[in-house]
């Protein structure tokens, strides 16, 4: 059976995506919690004395390709991210949770990510 169009791009962004080669263990990472959902690594270039990065495994472009069925997934992420928090003993102090959207938003990597800065205050607005 033929791949539509559509699937056929889909499997080129997929085969192409530095998040789901990170995922997929092809490109190392420093990790900081993995289960079969999702994935949480340091960020190459930390912004805050404590930086990380949430990644669904599953190819999401960003959080505007969120749909209700990914409703439990994002519970999940943020229940994690909230878990890695309180161990990073960051919780009390508070952080700041991200997720860049498109070009004016500051995505680089097209693969929906949460950023989790931590460690010093964070100014707001951001830049
Ligand atoms: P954004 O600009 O919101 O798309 O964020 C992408 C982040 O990903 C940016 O803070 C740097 C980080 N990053 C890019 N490449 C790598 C990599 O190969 N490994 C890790 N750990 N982080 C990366």
């Amino acid at each position: 059976m033929y791949d539509t169009f559509e699937i056929q791009q889909r499997r080129e962004k997929m085969e192409d995506c530095l998040f789901c080669k990170i995922a997929a263990g092809e490109i190392p990472s420093n990790k900081l919690y993995e289960d079969e959902t999702l994935l949480a690594f340091y960020d190459i270039d930390p912004q805050a004395p404590v930086h990380f990065l949430v990644i669904p495994k599953q190819h999401i472009s960003s959080a505007a390709a969120l749909t209700e069925e990914n409703a439990a997934l994002l519970g999940h992420i943020y229940a994690v991210i909230a878990e890695q928090c309180r161990k990073l003993g960051v919780d009390e102090k508070g952080y700041r949770v991200i997720t860049n959207v498109g070009e004016d938003g500051g995505q680089s990597v097209k693969h929906l990510h949460f950023h989790v800065l931590a460690g010093r205050s964070l100014a707001w607005p951001p830049g």
